[in-house]
């Protein structure tokens, strides 16, 4: 079975074996050829320009066995399309140009034309299937409505995106229209994807925890449904959802294929508690990659071994691969899989 089958196995919970594995943000800024790239173009450039997006998103690949191959792109270009341009900020992390302020704002977002200015991601995806062929599995993705909200209301990183809180909940008819207008684009968007020949998408939801468990339904969870009951006829949607472990029954009717969890989750308690048609992914801490080959081998190990006959299992670092990261635990990190038996 090549490495394409595997994972499509897993997405059906009819793998056996090793389960498949690739790691998110993984054309990150801890590959030396990645930062020599972006020394010579802004990371809009990159992502932007097909030839070099396929060319990111090979590196880790051309050093690596993974099974998957996840397009360099970002979450951010949907706002970006809609109107809302963002930028790298001097201290780190991310700025847009302008916050969301009023309803007004929300009626000045393009919703028509914006997934016409996103086909370079189209672009990218034809020429990187191409490149990778039909033996790996190639990923799309997006944020989710409300981790795009919380970027555009709030104007940029922030650890607690309180604009955002606060809008949804004295505001919620027009939060709602501002949910709806990102839902109906994200929809595009990802049909988009799935004519582009992706195998999986993934959707964002980097930051469910700010929403309380009385509103994670109506701020976060009906959007995500809405967009799967649209797309998941086309292609498996694994949700990417970084929340508290006490609430994940929470999730159990989400209409997805799949939950991917970070680390602070015991994989082994989520299979007991959401449905077993789930594929599940995850969820090593990213943490573990900045110490050494021996710690990754013991803690992948362990997370295999927990795991052990799961036939959905995807295995996935808890979140985004960081700059810190050393390559010899990546190495160690598909080694101890491969051998996995
Ligand atoms: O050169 C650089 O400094 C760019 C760093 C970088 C990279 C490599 C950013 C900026 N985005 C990306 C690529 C990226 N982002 C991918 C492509 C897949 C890959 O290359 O492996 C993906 C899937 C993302 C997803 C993403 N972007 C998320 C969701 C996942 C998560 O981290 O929770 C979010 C929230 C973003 C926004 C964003 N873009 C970039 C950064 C540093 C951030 C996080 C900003 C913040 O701290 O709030």
């Amino acid at each position: 079975m090549n490495s394409r089958e595997k994972f499509i196995s897993s997405l059906h919970n009819k793998n056996h074996g090793r389960p498949p594995l690739w790691v998110m943000r993984q054309a990150g800024r801890y590959l030396p050829e990645y930062r020599k790239l972006r020394e010579k173009y802004t990371f809009l450039e990159m992502v932007k320009t097909p030839e070099l997006a396929v060319e990111v998103s090979l590196q880790p690949l051309k050093r690596f066995e993974l099974d998957a191959s996840i397009i360099f792109s970002d979450i951010l270009v949907v706002p970006e399309a809609m109107g809302q341009p963002y930028y790298f900020r001097d201290q780190g992390g991310i700025g847009m140009e302008f916050k969301l302020e009023t309803e007004n704002c929300i009626n000045k977002l393009d919703a028509d034309n914006s997934v016409d200015k996103l086909s370079y991601v189209k672009d990218a995806l034809l020429l990187l299937r191409k490149q990778i062929g039909d033996s790996k599995a190639m990923l799309g993705f997006c944020g989710s409505p409300w981790t795009l909200a919380c970027y555009m209301i709030d104007g940029g990183s922030s650890p607690d995106f309180p604009r955002t809180v606060n809008w949804a909940k004295t505001s919620p008819n027009s939060f709602a229209k501002l949910m709806e207008k990102i839902s109906s684009v994200l929809v595009n968007y990802l049909n988009m994807q799935a004519s582009s020949g992706v195998d999986a998408i993934q959707i964002f939801d980097s930051w469910n925890a700010l929403c309380p468990d009385k509103y994670l339904n109506e701020w976060s969870l009906y959007w995500i449904n809405q967009i799967s009951l649209e797309v998941s006829n086309k292609v498996p949607i694994i949700l990417y959802a970084k929340t508290p472990s006490g609430r994940l029954h929470l999730f159990s009717n989400c209409k997805v294929s799949g939950i991917s969890l970070d680390h602070k989750t015991k994989l082994s308690d989520a299979r007991k508690i959401l449905p077993s048609s789930f594929t599940l992914q995850g969820n090593l801490n990213p943490n573990v990659m900045e110490t050494s080959p021996d710690n990754v081998e013991h803690k992948t190990l362990k997370l295999l071994n927990e795991m052990r006959g799961d036939s959905g299992h995807i295995l996935n670092l808890g979140h985004g691969i960081r700059p810190n990261a050393k390559i010899e635990c990546m190495e160690a990190l598909v080694k101890t899989t491969r051998e996995f038996t």
